[in-house]
């Protein structure tokens, strides 16, 4: 009796897992997971508020909204988008605080290759956070200075042709990092007709998965140089001001505020924020001092020493006048810049912005000035 029993046990609980396997398989799709893109497979955000839609109770509802976002915060946190890269986020290792980054001996082999392909250490660059921190250099002044918080909106244009995807999407983490988020309009990547695979599908698909509606990337058909390059970035921009990077950037904190709100009182200026330097061998930061930018004789772009009148006022917080602009980092109200003709789009390679952007807008501001605190976009 006691056996038979026990089969007729055994037979309810084998009928019960077959049935729950078989409404398993009617009720949920099984996850396939490929290495390399498992986050094809997760859910998107659309959907889980569209299921939100049928619930009846608000509370259901905020706590369907709460768990979407915490499955968003588990995944990243567990698998990573920048994983499926081979990359790496959040704050700390190596290279955090700008500090020197180093290679194991073995690793140092594998870095030769990349290293002289990029002029960078791309190989070290993959093993360091796209989130690393890095020290803060402004004059105490600056960190103690308050801004308006009604200040125009930035979009963040980055020209890339070849460069390492790692390095790419540190200058655009940090970039959302470092930008008050009411103050981004956009980022616009501009792809001057890059071969490298990466920087294909693997780039557009983790920007628009990692910011979803952020980022826009804007691919030119043939090489046309980092001049037309960003020009097709202007012309996809939507902000009412355009900031003008390489695309082997880092941001500190506090960068777009002051910048902002020049721009905000007079639209006729063009803003270069404070380089320091990433060593392109161990991606340490260097500080730079402050420098305007001139030029030689051969009208090659310089670093020089601020005017007199800046080192006489003592305060290391304001700006400083420049008579050439660097090209590699340059702000500027979105529809003046097109007033001013843009950049020439006759130039095929780096130097000469730096000169024409000076003389440009040197003769433009000394037009009577206008009413830029009205401006609407
Ligand atoms: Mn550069």
């Amino acid at each position: 009796m006691a056996s038979l029993r026990r089969v007729k046990v055994l037979l309810v609980l084998n009928l019960i897992a077959v049935a729950g396997f078989v409404i398993f398989l009617a009720k949920c799709r099984p996850i396939a997971v490929r290495s390399g893109d498992a986050f094809h497979e997760i859910r998107p955000r659309a959907e889980v508020t569209n299921l939100s839609a049928h619930s009846t109770s608000p509370i259901q509802d905020a706590v369907l909204k709460r768990l979407s976002l915490l499955e968003d915060i588990v995944y990243r946190q567990l698998n990573g988008l920048s994983k499926s890269l081979g990359l790496i986020e959040g704050y700390g290792g190596r290279g955090k605080g700008g500090l020197p980054a180093t290679l194991s001996p073995s690793e140092e082999e594998k870095a030769k290759g990349p290293h002289e392909k990029y002029g960078y250490n791309s190989y070290l660059s993959e093993k360091i956070s796209l989130d690393r921190s890095i020290p803060d250099y402004r004059p105490t002044k600056c960190k103690e200075l308050k801004y308006s918080k009604e200040l125009p909106q930035i979009s963040i244009i980055f020209i890339f042709v070849n460069e390492a995807l790692s390095v790419i999407l540190r200058s655009v983490h940090s970039a959302v990092n470092h930008t008050p988020t009411h103050l981004l309009k956009e980022i616009i990547l501009v792809d001057d007709n890059s071969d490298e695979e990466e920087l294909k599908a693997p780039l557009e698909e983790y920007v628009h998965k990692r910011y979803p509606g952020l980022v826009k990337v804007v691919r030119n058909q043939k090489r046309e140089g980092l001049i037309r390059a960003r020009i097709e970035g202007w012309k996809a921009a939507t902000g009412q001001v355009t900031g003008f990077f390489d695309a082997h950037v880092e941001f500190t904190a506090g960068w777009a505020e002051p910048v902002l709100s020049r721009i905000q009182e007079n639209r006729k200026r063009v803003i270069l924020p404070s380089i320091d330097n990433i060593k392109q061998d161990n991606f340490e930061v260097q500080r730079y001092e402050n420098s305007a930018h001139g030029y030689s004789w051969e009208l090659w772009c310089m670093y020089i020493s601020p005017p007199k009148d800046w080192w006489d006022a003592g305060d290391p917080s304001l700006p400083i006048r420049t008579p050439a602009m660097i090209g590699c980092s340059f702000v500027v109200n979105r529809k003046f810049f097109g007033e001013i003709g843009l950049l020439d789009p006759g130039m095929d390679v780096y130097g000469g912005e730096n000169i024409e952007l000076g003389i440009k807008v040197g003769s433009a501001i000394s037009l009577p000035p206008d009413s830029s605190v009205s401006e609407q976009r």
